[in-house]
């Protein structure tokens, strides 16, 4: 993160792009068919629903996070391995429409947290021993913005893999 943090124009900026990210995302998996949404490009990969579950999970693990660095004194962040949980958590057995309801609401629970704070309020921060150091309340907004939208290419990539094979 630069030197001075995130300022408010760059807050909202964030904000604004986060909640885009659910109807994006479900405009991108509408009426595709089964077939598509299983398609695995190689045995290690992601198939379209395994990210539609990725993505309804990780929303999870954002908002329990960011209600951590919010409201306890001194938190520790819990690492996940986001394979295991794909594997061990049945990513390849949800529906597509209990994914998406569970990512758009539990994206707008987590916006409507961080639209009550002020910027100064998006240095507080948690510890992550995974990366052995604190990371604050402007950086998981930073990824929160950001992440739908990657995961959006990774589903028009693999779309695009499957009509033109
Ligand atoms: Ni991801």
């Amino acid at each position: 993160l630069e030197q001075g943090g995130m300022t408010a124009p760059e807050f909202r900026a964030h904000l604004e792009s986060a909640e885009k990210s659910p109807e994006k995302i479900a405009s991108a998996v509408l009426r595709l068919p089964k077939t598509t949404l299983n398609y695995r490009p190689a045995p290690d990969k992601w198939s379209i629903l395994e990210i539609l579950a990725h993505l309804a999970d990780t929303e999870i693990v954002y908002g329990y996070r960011l209600r951590q660095i919010i409201a306890d004194n001194d938190p520790t962040l819990a690492p996940i391995d986001q394979d295991a949980w794909a594997r061990n958590l049945g990513y390849s057995e949800v529906e597509v429409a209990e994914m998406i309801a569970l990512y758009s609401l539990n994206r707008r629970a987590n916006l409507r947290l961080l639209k009550r704070l002020d910027v100064e309020d998006l240095e507080k921060s948690g510890f992550h021993p995974e990366h052995n150091r604190r990371v604050t309340l402007a950086e998981l907004v930073e990824r929160i913005a950001a992440h739908g939208a990657s995961h959006l290419q990774q589903i028009e990539r693999l779309k695009q893999h499957i009509t033109t094979q």
